[in-house]
């Protein structure tokens, strides 16, 4: 099998334990790789390659520019290569790998590349008395771990700023899909990357991925995964003073009134809910539609889903691919016996699905639809991050906000409306870091990116995730 190596100090490394463990296709239920068991002592040699990076990487930053620009280059060369590795090591239609992983992941490098060919600094004049300007200097070392719903696309999104700011970097992806950030370091290796400016360790959350949150020289830690995991890394980090970063679950409402375009807002919500097999932070889980269109919706809703395809990633026709993990497929089926248990009607679906040939022990579940809970109950407050959505009348825009802020998530909301007046007032107390008025999933990599409450803390995007990974400084000069 092959075995996927570190990238320290510029080079493809095994770890110094010298342990793998298995690497899971999760359509065949079967390992075809192997992922390297980091530890405290792989991070230690990737912190040091990194520090000793840090003072020429950060000097330039049009040479940091051609060098990322050069990277995004090569992922778009390797843009089907890339794709099929992120399919099968996630369990994704290659499709959507195609179409929407593997450009973006191209698209977040670029995006930084040359943004900051285009930085400015702010200066304030204190009457006649001073100059004041404002310094962005690159923080140093930093952390960026990322999680196994959208690999190569939110490993980059991390990266990229952290690159482009001149920072250094010590980065995990997620021991459940490592395998296009290995590709990424060959391609960082192709393009010339200086030794040390990146480094990838590989390995499991509470040993590699402690071993950077807990590493001192390490300045600041963006991560994205569970609001768990984030809690632990926020105990460890934050005592020790180091900025965080943190983008973490989601429990996002889809308001649907009775008003709306329905055709859009159907299609759409059929994306929203089960696009990458539900295992994006940023799916609408809970439909909340206003009486009048409920029956209709939940009719129409249901037939449409009924059509999706569940089915082997690699086939072009599949609309839903497989669960990433065992581990996930039990923790999303074990949400579904709750969901019953809890007084839900499982409306369709609901089921593991058994495919044959090659695929035959693939992790693979029917897209689920639950009518008939509360919205207090658990399977409407907590994050299953799965094929499953519930759907819920409401009757007054009060109610809806009400039932759409009930939980201790605020990521993304969608509303569907018609009435402009109605968008603008909702717009503005669903407490969401994001909200999408008659669309989804419509991003513009200049906006601020993250969540409100238990959601995380800090923007990802824009100008904001070049501020993070760097310090701010004052020079105050006397006229
Ligand atoms: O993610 P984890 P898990 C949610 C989703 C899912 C749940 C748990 O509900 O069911 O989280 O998923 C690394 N120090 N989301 O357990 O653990 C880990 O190795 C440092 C939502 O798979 O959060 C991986 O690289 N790092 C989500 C990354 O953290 C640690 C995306 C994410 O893994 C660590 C994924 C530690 N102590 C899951 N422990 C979203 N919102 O996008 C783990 N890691």
């Amino acid at each position: 099998m092959e075995k996927i190596l570190n990238y320290i100090n510029g080079v493809l490394t095994e770890p110094v334990s010298g342990k793998f463990f298995n690497n899971i296709n999760p359509a065949e239920g079967k390992p075809y790789s192997l992922v390297p068991d980091s530890g405290a002592e792989d991070v230690a040699k990737a912190t040091a390659a990194a520090q000793h990076a840090f003072a020429k990487w950060s000097t330039s930053a049009k040479d940091r520019s051609a060098i990322l620009v050069k990277i995004a280059e090569l992922v778009e060369r390797d843009l089907d290569k890339l794709a099929l590795a992120e399919s099968i090591d996630q369990g994704k239609p290659v499709t959507l790998a195609r179409s929407l992983d593997i450009p973006r992941a191209a698209a977040n490098i670029r995006f930084y590349a040359t943004a900051i060919l285009h930085e400015s600094a702010t200066a304030h004049f204190t009457d006649n008395e001073a100059i004041n300007y404002t310094q962005h200097t690159p923080i140093g070392v930093v952390g960026c771990i990322s999680p196994w719903n959208l690999p190569l696309y939110l490993f980059t999104w991390k990266i990229a700023p952290a690159l482009a700011a001149g920072c250094t970097v010590v980065a995990k992806p997620s021991e459940i899909t490592p395998m296009t950030a290995y590709l990424f370091s060959k391609l960082c290796i192709e393009a010339g990357l200086p030794a040390g400016v990146l480094n990838i360790v590989h390995g499991v959350g509470a040993r590699a991925g402690q071993a950077i949150i807990e590493h001192p020289e390490i300045k600041a830690i963006s991560f994205t995964g569970g609001t768990v995991t984030g809690k632990t890394i926020a105990a460890t980090a934050a005592p020790m003073f180091k900025k965080l970063s943190l983008e973490l679950g989601g429990k996002n409402p889809n308001i649907i009134f009775a008003d709306c375009d329905f055709e859009k807002a159907i299609n759409t919500s059929i994306q929203s809910s089960f696009a990458n097999q539900g295992e994006i932070c940023l799916c609408g889980s809970r439909i909340f539609v206003e009486r009048p269109l409920y029956e209709k919706f939940v009719a129409e809703f249901t037939e449409r889903t009924k059509k999706l395809i569940v089915g082997d990633p690699l086939d072009d026709e599949t609309n839903l691919g497989a669960i990433a993990s065992e581990v996930h497929l039990n923790k999303v089926l074990a949400y579904i016996e709750l969901a019953k248990q809890e007084g839900g009607t499982v409306v369709q679906g609901g089921k593991q699905v058994k495919l044959a040939g090659r695929c035959a022990d693939g992790y693979f579940l029917e897209p689920t639809i639950i009518t008939g809970l509360s919205h207090t109950c658990r399977t409407n407050q907590e994050e299953i991050f799965g094929p499953v959505v519930t759907i819920m009348p409401f009757d007054s825009e009060a109610e809806v906000l009400e039932y759409a802020n009930s939980t201790t998530y605020g990521l993304a909301a969608t509303i569907w409306t018609e009435n402009l007046k109605r968008a603008h007032r909702m717009a503005a107390l669903v407490k969401s870091g994001i909200v999408w008025v008659n669309c989804w999933l419509l991003r513009d990599l200049r906006t601020p990116f993250g969540g409100m409450k238990q959601s995380g803390i800090g923007r990802e995007g824009g100008f904001e995730a070049l501020k993070f990974f760097t310090d701010e400084k004052n020079v105050c000069i006397k006229l």
